[in-house]
């Protein structure tokens, strides 16, 4: 009996050894298909093999650090089986293991960027903030096999190209919006879409929480906003709305991953859904008729009544309250049903408001009509003679401009979803241009970052979602994270290509455009 188990161990190992043999690890780490592209790779031409023995030993005194390692195993250990283990440790290098470091004595790197040094013995991830070494991790997740982005568990080997990288982002804003008012999207569908932004370190999540067609978000001060405005969506579905908890819920499963929400309430247009709760903020009139059509422009808050302002203050407090980022959104784009001399006074009184509740204002273009405050950005999605004006103001700017970076555009004229008053565009429309080359008088200087919303007029589902947003988002990522110098359509198109299945692991339904050379 002994003899055969013998037989058995020996036949298996050479099994293995066999698997090892044949599989070519890889040895070139310049090769590697990370997006966004990474500020500078340097190859060391060998490899470092991961194995149940790959503990991860986290040195630091953050609280965060233990998170990120555990984050890290969670990732590992499902498709890896290893069961790896996050350890504390005061060394600077462990053998054989994975070691995340936090040393703040790299300026270079700033607070997002971090050092990973793989050698055939040791994986060493160092950064000077937390931030970092979550963006560290995400490098190293890309650099195994597609399939480590698997829930199951799959077969090795998990082999690493060694060598150095150091990176860091171009912009501080890199963000997404996702349109949750005119179709609503469920806390589960956006927790999967934090995860989906985080694997490409993306870290600002704009929620467009109120429309013509629904109110999104609890308010307890004024609760017929949810029970009546938040009751339909475009097309006439149930709608739907978070409540206060979910919020929270979502924003700290957004810190985690290192991402911050900002909040939009939409006004003074885009408020018909807040218009048909309270027919009070009418101007006149006091129609509860909800809205599941698609019109823009038509409903306006009414500027000159007192009352307006008691809702506006009530709304900002309490969702200012449950959101510790630094930003909040006021809209204020197409208010087609507001005068320009009602528009103005609206924007600066409401400014204050966000100012006394400790935040900064966010606008659609249109708000530098007014006279901002400091720290008030203007997002550019339309006029460049609006962020202009901003930027005359001394304001930031955030980029979206709808030709390039809107993802509810089609890719082309088959597309499904999507709508194309601004353009078609495909997968390198999307990604072939620079934020701070688009106009004249707004230099890099000026922009604190970009941003590509998701309109939703035309989807209700994840899939549907999923299938305008990638593989365009990843692009997206790049532009917000690589210096402009280091990005080209041709060197992208590739390591897009390879992320074709690691975005099918992901369980991510993309589009899969023609233009890309997807690897089956
Ligand atoms: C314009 S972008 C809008 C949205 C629509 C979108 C559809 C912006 C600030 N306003 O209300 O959903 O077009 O593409």
């Amino acid at each position: 009996m002994k003899k055969r188990n013998t037989i058995v161990a020996l036949l298996a190992s050479a099994a293995i050894l066999i698997t090892f043999a044949c599989s070519s690890a890889p040895t070139d780490l310049s090769k590697a298909n990370i997006i966004p592209k990474p500020v500078s790779v340097t190859p060391a031409g060998e490899s470092f093999t991961l194995t149940h023995r790959t503990d991860i030993y986290v040195n630091g005194e953050s609280p965060e650090i233990l998170q990120i390692g555990q984050y890290l195993a969670d990732r590992l250990n499902p498709p890896t089986g290893f069961g790896l283990e996050v350890k504390k440790t005061k060394k600077d290098l462990v053998r054989g293991k994975i070691l995340l470091a936090l040393s703040d004595n790299d300026p270079s790197l700033g607070d997002e960027g971090y050092e990973l040094v793989i050698t055939d013995k040791s994986v060493r991830l160092t950064a000077n903030k937390p931030a970092g070494l979550f963006y560290g991790v995400q490098t190293l997740r890309q650099l195994l096999p597609a399939k480590v982005e698997m829930a199951t568990l799959q077969e090795g080997p998990w082999e690493i190209a060694t060598g150095t990288i150091r990176d860091y982002p171009s912009y501080s804003y890199r963000g997404a919006m996702r349109d949750v008012a005119r179709h609503f999207f469920g806390v589960d569908d956006i927790k999967i879409f934090i995860d989906q932004m985080a694997a490409y370190k993306m870290n600002m999540l704009h929620l467009h929480l109120s429309d013509d067609q629904g109110w999104r978000i609890e308010i307890k001060s004024w609760p017929n906003l949810t029970a009546h405005g938040g009751r339909t969506e475009v097309g006439g579905g149930e709608g739907g709305f978070y409540t206060q908890e979910q919020y929270s819920d979502i924003v700290r499963y957004a810190q985690e991953r290192f991402i911050t929400v900002i909040p939009e309430i939409d006004m003074p247009g885009h408020t018909n859904a807040a218009l048909a709760s309270y027919p009070e903020l009418n101007a006149k009139g006091s129609d509860t008729t909800l809205y599941t059509g698609t019109d823009v422009g038509f409903s306006s808050l009414a500027t000159h009544k007192e009352i307006t302002y008691k809702f506006v203050g009530d709304v900002v407090r309490e969702l200012a309250a449950l959101t510790p980022g630094p930003w909040f959104h006021i809209g204020g784009d197409e208010s087609h049903s507001t005068s320009l001399e009602d528009y103005i006074p609206f924007v600066n009184r409401v400014q204050d408001t966000v100012a006394a509740y400790g935040k900064h204002v966010l606008g659609w273009d249109e708000i530098a009509l007014a006279t901002l405050k400091p720290n008030t950005a203007v997002q550019y999605w339309a006029k460049a003679e609006n962020a202009v004006k901003g930027v005359a103001q001394g304001a930031k700017v955030l980029i979206s401009p709808s030709k390039y970076a809107y993802i509810d555009m089609q890719y082309d004229s088959t597309s499904i979803y999507g709508y194309n008053w601004a353009a078609y565009i495909e997968v390198d429309d999307g990604y072939n241009w620079d934020p701070a080359s688009l106009v004249p008088e707004i230099k890099k200087e000026n922009i604190i970052g970009i941003e590509a919303p998701l309109w939703s007029e035309t989807i209700s589902t994840r899939a549907e979602a999923e299938y305008l947003l990638f593989p365009r988002l990843l692009g997206y990522a790049e532009i917000g994270w690589t210096p402009k110098e280091l990005r080209s359509w041709d060197d992208y198109k590739v390591r897009l290509a390879n992320h074709g299945l690691r975005m099918k692991a992901m369980g991510i339904s993309f589009y899969p455009s023609k233009r890309i050379e997807w690897i089956k």
